[in-house]
């Protein structure tokens, strides 16, 4: 047998055995619905890095920029639709009796598949909210301005994502604690697993016995934790995984 089927079958046996799954996913799984990744060719706009960019020190130095940026990511997610690895997250999530999909994705795209118990570490492309106040809205309904400002207290308004140095949302991060806790098995597709505290969640999981099943294009940090390592694109391997399980 070769060793990839050998792998994919392991996985499966794996995945058979657990009542109780998590999955972390990166920007990865939504490359093949044409979303680009952070890190790599894809990750730059107008020549600037998308890592760079995400930044409150970018907020704060060019705060127009950071909004073109923003509005074009919101704009291209207009034509964008899950892909077969998104849905095959959602058989998954079906034929389990506990579930967990935590992204660090801001797209949305879980959520569109159907999957339902999905964790937003980062944040979400679809709301916008206040710099000063609490005041938050969808990014469909923001004024008009090269920096839309807060119709309740006149400050700036940002995207409602996670930028570095940020604290994640405290619901979120419970949440991710509570499938860390109690996986018997971790899914991580399509993250480079250098961002914490995402990453850790995996090696964390892995260090309490869960069994880390990682899919990727490449190895990643993530892989000396995992049990088996699935080469290839997610919207192929996650499928055929998920299909062969019982
Ligand atoms: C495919 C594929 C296909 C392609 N199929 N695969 C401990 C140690 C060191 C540093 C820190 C630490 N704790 C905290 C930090 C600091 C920092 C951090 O992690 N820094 C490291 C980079 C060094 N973390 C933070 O600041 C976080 N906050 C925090 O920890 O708060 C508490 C705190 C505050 C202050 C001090 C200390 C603690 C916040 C992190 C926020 C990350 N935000 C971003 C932007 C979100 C908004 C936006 O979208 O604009 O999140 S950055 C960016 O990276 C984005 C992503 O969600 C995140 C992860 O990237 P991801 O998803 O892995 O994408 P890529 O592009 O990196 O990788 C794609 C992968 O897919 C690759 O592996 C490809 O091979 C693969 N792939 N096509 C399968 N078809
Ligand atoms: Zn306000």
């Amino acid at each position: 047998m070769r060793d990839d089927e050998r792998d994919l079958r392991l996985a499966v046996q794996l995945l058979n055995d657990a009542a109780r799954v998590a999955v972390l996913t990166g920007a990865g799984v939504s490359a093949e619905s044409g979303v680009p990744t952070f890190r790599g060719a894809g990750g730059f706009w107008r020549g600037r890095s998308a890592v760079e960019l995400a930044t409150p020190g970018a907020f704060r130095s060019d705060p127009a920029g950071v909004w073109e940026f923003y509005r074009f990511r919101i704009g291209a997610l207009a034509g964008v639709t899950p892909n077969e690895g998104h849905r095959s997250l959602v058989t998954l999530e079906r034929r389990c009796e506990r579930f967990w999909l935590i992204t660090q994705n801001v797209d949305g795209l879980h959520r569109a598949a159907g999957s339902e118990n999905v964790i937003e570490l980062h944040g979400s492309l679809a709301r916008a909210r206040c710099t000063s106040c609490s005041y938050d809205c969808r990014t469909d309904d923001l004024p008009d301005e090269a920096v839309p400002s807060c119709p309740r207290c006149g400050d700036r308004l940002r995207p409602a994502v996670v930028w570095f140095g940020e604290s994640l949302p405290e619901p979120a991060v419970r949440s991710a604690e509570e499938a860390v806790r109690e996986c018997q098995v971790m899914v991580v597709a399509g993250t480079s697993g250098v961002v914490e505290p995402a990453a850790s969640l995996a090696h964390r999981a892995g260090a309490r016995g869960a069994a880390v099943v990682e899919v990727n294009l490449e190895e990643t940090p993530i892989s000396r934790v995992a049990r088996v390592s699935l080469l290839g694109p997610s919207g192929v391997v996650l499928p055929r995984l998920v299909g062969l399980v019982d």
